[in-house]
């Protein structure tokens, strides 16, 4: 039986949780790690899932996920899926204790974690052949808007240690796999960056057809670490098809021309 053995952070909740059900689904091993230990325990339990309470942003959490991952063995797959986005300010306006947290989850958690994690990814290579480091980065990551400095600084920066990371890992059988979402309508990403303001986080969706959802995101996850090992998809930007650009958003539905 070939090792299928992923750890997917960001795992309570969105993209993060959608990810751990399609793999298990799909028959993989999965460690699925959050802050939140109720959300988790539910979720091992429909799922079968492995699970681990952790804060990403402290280094004792990360130090207790190293444990654990080397306890349970080699793991071909990392889905470092951890992150989010507060506020939306003027870069005047901006509130450094929100912008210090989006640098926090968005970037060094992903270092720190991909640092802890590379030891057993590398002996799940060995016994799978390949393995995986695949980062959730954002549209965020390509285009400023505004109103989106922190949280564009922050997935930029993700996507920059993304890169420097396939160059390092050249001439080993890891691939370094980038998926950038647009919009997706997921239960918090956006009650997240308006303090739990729902017209606000609705608003963004307003009018959008079919926005995408995490299961679609989870999809496109799930088929870049299923290809053969041999394949790198670099970069997958996965948008709905209404946001023709991070800034052309339609919203009053899709039709065929006349
Ligand atoms: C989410 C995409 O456009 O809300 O990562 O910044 S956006």
């Amino acid at each position: 039986m070939v090792l299928r053995r992923a750890v997917v952070t960001g795992a309570s909740s969105g993209i993060g949780e959608a990810t751990v059900r399609l793999l298990r689904e799909r028959g993989w091993e999965v460690l699925g790690v959050a802050r939140r230990a109720e959300r988790l325990a539910a979720l091992a339990e429909e799922t079968g899932a492995e699970v681990l309470a952790a804060d990403l942003t402290v280094a004792a959490d990360v130090a207790a996920l190293r444990e654990r991952v080397e306890a349970w063995g080699p793991i071909t797959t990392l889905v470092n899926n951890a992150g989010g986005a507060k506020g939306s300010d003027r870069v005047e306006d901006g509130d450094v204790d929100e912008w210090r947290w989006m640098y926090e989850i968005n970037v060094i958690a992903l270092q720190q974690v991909t640092a802890a994690l590379l030891p057993s990814l590398r002996a799940g290579a060995r016994e799978a052949g390949h393995a995986d480091v695949l980062n959730l980065t954002s549209t965020a990551g390509y285009f400023p808007y505004a109103g989106g400095g922190g949280y564009n600084a922050a997935k930029f920066a993700a996507r920059a240690v993304t890169g420097a990371l396939r160059l390092e890992l050249g001439g080993e059988p890891i691939r370094v796999v980038e998926v950038a979402p647009g919009m997706v309508r997921t239960e918090e990403f956006s009650l997240t960056r308006f303090d739990g303001d729902r017209d606000r986080a609705d608003a963004v969706y307003e009018g959008v057809e079919h926005p995408l959802l995490a299961e679609d995101v989870a999809e496109a996850i799930v088929h870049a670490v299923e290809l053969p090992g041999h394949v790198s998809n670099d970069l997958l930007i996965v948008k709905p098809v209404a946001q023709a650009a991070i800034h052309q958003v339609h919203r009053d539905g899709l039709r065929v021309k006349d």
